[in-house]
């Protein structure tokens, strides 16, 4: 973004003098910096259809006074409360830049003498210009995160409206909101409770409780990765094309057609997931296709789950038997090609038998990789925690009171819920973009 955030600064104060307004309003040119005003991205960053921006504190009427114009003419520098007004946002007010001149038609509302939204197209573009002319203007540019933990006493609950953010499905959100609305926050006050009330076991069984729900909270601001592996030709790409329902891989039935590793993100039972189709692994391929699947090989070090894809109509071989033996976790095994076959062979591993060509046991496919990701469904409320500092506190406190040290777990729970962030203030681990 072209703004410099000003946050750093001891004092409050932006450091970038401002140009002169050349549409009639209070001139921008050389602002002091307006003491305490501060201007916020509330919607998650990124290209969204609209964006919110807050500005608020001291001047932020006069602020925003320089940039906007009310399509209505407003006669004080404060507008009407709580009306909706409809205006133009001169977004580029250096003279003779190329772009003097531009502007962007924008919505504003005044909620309070010193508060004012702002509503305007949510391209990166956009938002970023709007921000930088109300630097110029001499407000501070403020990280969502800094704002909300300024306001939020209970650090988790605005963590967890941060998080919202990035929530890719409605159900992801779901869980996310339980925590906004205190799931995980009043779980921890329970265990803190328990463990001065010396009440170690309760406060470890229910340390257990809430890491067990990790896999799926760590899951809620990324999605699971899903790798496909499997010998060369077997379905993979088609497969894939069948799960999502829409051809993105190329399909050929010459073997090694695929050679980089290509990836789809959508959702099943509503926990978003990403497919990466890989090379597949054939005797005889040449240099490119063996950087393929070295490549493959790579990813699915880094999987959450493997489906491992065979052909039904030929013989399991010391190849699927070695990609089988490979994987770090379990994979899971898929038998495509079943419209080839009358009865399935008895002699291989379990597996979904599928038919790519005809989706059929595509549903039981997604069944069970549903039922690996998420063995057990979350009810409504369930407290869970979703950032890894959120794991790695749970963790410590857990391991410090299973080796008789109370306080020590005392204080990692304290750790988790304090309101800290680092100088640069932003959130002190992980999911940086979503927290700045
Ligand atoms: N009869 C039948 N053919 C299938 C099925 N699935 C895939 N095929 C065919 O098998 C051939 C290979 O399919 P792909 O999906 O490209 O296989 P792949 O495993 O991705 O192959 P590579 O990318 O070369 O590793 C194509 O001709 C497909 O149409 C199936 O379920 N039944
Ligand atoms: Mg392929």
């Amino acid at each position: 973004m072209p703004f410099s955030s000003c946050d750093d600064h001891a004092d409050g104060t932006s450091s970038t003098s401002a140009q002169r307004d050349r549409t009639g309003g209070e001139s921008a040119a050389f602002v002091a910096p307006r003491r305490g005003c501060r201007a916020v991205l509330l919607t998650a960053h990124g290209r969204g259809a609209l964006a919110t921006i807050v500005v608020e504190g001291p001047g932020a009427c006069a602020a925003l006074r320089t940039c906007f114009r009310p399509a209505t003419p407003q006669p004080d520098v404060e507008l009407p409360r709580d009306r909706i007004l409809f205006g133009h946002w001169q977004l580029n007010d250096t003279p003779g830049s190329a772009s003097a001149g531009d502007g962007e038609e924008l919505v504003v509302c005044q909620l309070a003498s010193d508060r004012l939204e702002i509503h305007c197209h949510g391209g990166r573009a956009v938002v970023a210009q709007v921000l930088a002319s109300l630097q110029r203007a001499g407000c501070t540019i403020v990280s969502s995160a800094r704002w909300l933990l300024s306001r939020e006493s209970d650090r988790l609950r605005a963590e967890a409206q941060l998080a919202l953010g990035q929530a890719g499905t409605l159900r992801v959100a779901g869980v996310l909101l339980d925590q906004h609305r205190g799931a995980l926050s009043q779980a921890v006050a329970r265990i803190h409770q328990a463990l001065r009330a010396g009440e170690t076991d309760t406060a470890a069984t229910l340390l257990r409780t809430l890491l067990g729900w990790a896999p799926v909270g760590l899951h809620l601001t990324r999605p699971w990765r899903i790798v496909i592996v499997g010998r060369a030709n077997v379905g993979k790409s088609s497969l894939l094309n069948a799960v999502l329902g829409y051809s993105r891989a190329l399909v050929h039935p010459t073997p090694g057609t695929t050679r980089d590793v290509l990836t789809a993100s959508t959702a099943i039972d509503g926990w978003p997931v990403e497919f990466a189709d890989t090379a597949g692994s054939r005797a005889g391929a040449g240099e490119l296709e063996r950087a393929g699947v070295q490549r493959a090989a790579e990813h699915a070090t880094r999987a959450d789950l493997i489906l491992l894809v065979s052909d039904l109509s030929a013989p399991w071989t010391t190849d699927d038997q070695h990609l089988l033996a490979r994987a770090t976790d379990l994979p899971l095994v898929v038998h495509n090609k079943s419209d080839l076959v009358d009865r399935p062979p008895s002699s291989r591993p379990d597996g979904i038998v599928t038919c790519a060509k005809t989706a059929a046991g595509v549903p039981q496919l997604l069944a069970a990789i549903s039922e690996r990701l998420v063995p057990a469904t979350p009810s409504s409320g369930t407290p869970m925690p979703f950032r890894q500092t959120h794991v790695r506190h749970l963790r410590r406190a857990l391991q410090a009171l299973t080796s008789g040290h109370r306080d020590q777990a005392i204080q990692s729970l304290r750790a988790l819920s304090e309101n800290r962030m680092n100088d640069h203030g932003s959130l002190p681990d992980g999911h940086a973009g979503a927290m700045r």
